[in-house]
């Protein structure tokens, strides 16, 4: 087997999973959770800083999420890699854009709604501040395209859609950015998605 992929589908590992079964890979399944299982000495091994996901490819180690889907991508190919190297360009554009304008953001309002306790009201004040303009951007940016490089759904639409599909859970109000909304009910509509949350 020369794909493992460690996390659960509750995890960021659902970014890695989902895009595994759009390239139709075999691979193996190891199930590390966020609440213990990742600082386990053995798995620190594999992941020094303590954090799900991580992928073993044929001895490759890497952690980091989006990375790791980059890199699979750009080896596997198929219908989700850019065309190019300037939507190359663009992919790892916004894939950056979203770990560093939305990723943290978006997660204070998850686990508000997870850990209510936890999270104060101003941050979660702060972090719906800080998502408005950065998803006007995005909405912009789909104005009139299906997907983020154009027509066809790629590894741009999937690394957005999975940090994105945290604010389906916690139902927020996307009403005021259509295009965002539209698009996202797609990504999210697709069979590898779905069947990358059922993973196990
Ligand atoms: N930037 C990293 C973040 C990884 C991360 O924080 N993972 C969480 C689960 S989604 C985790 O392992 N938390 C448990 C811990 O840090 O102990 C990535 O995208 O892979």
């Amino acid at each position: 087997m020369a794909l493992t992929i460690y996390g659960i589908p509750t995890s960021r590992a659902l970014r890695i999973l989902w895009l595994a079964n759009e390239l139709g890979l075999d691979f193996k399944y190891v199930p590390v959770d966020f609440s213990g299982g990742s600082r386990q000495p053995e798995f620190m091994k594999l992941n020094p800083n303590g954090h799900v996901p991580v992928i073993d490819d044929d001895g490759l180690i890497l952690w980091e999420s989006l990375a790791c889907n980059l890199y699979l991508i750009k080896k596997h190919g198929g219908p989700l890699l850019p065309k190019n190297l300037a939507d190359e360009g663009r992919a790892l554009q916004w894939s950056f854009w979203v770990m560093t304008e939305v990723e943290k953001a978006a997660l204070s309002l998850l686990r508000k709604l997870v850990y209510p306790a936890d999270i104060a009201d101003a941050e979660v004040a702060a972090a719906r501040g800080k998502l408005v303009p950065a998803f006007s951007v995005l909405n912009g940016a789909l104005m009139g395209k299906d997907c983020l490089l154009g027509t066809e759904f790629t590894i741009a639409d999937l690394n957005v859609a999975a940090v994105l599909a945290w604010l389906k859970i916690v139902k927020y109000d996307f009403s005021a950015i259509p295009n965002v909304e539209a698009w996202l009910t797609r990504c999210l509509a697709r069979p590898a998605y779905v069947a990358a949350k059922a993973t196990k």
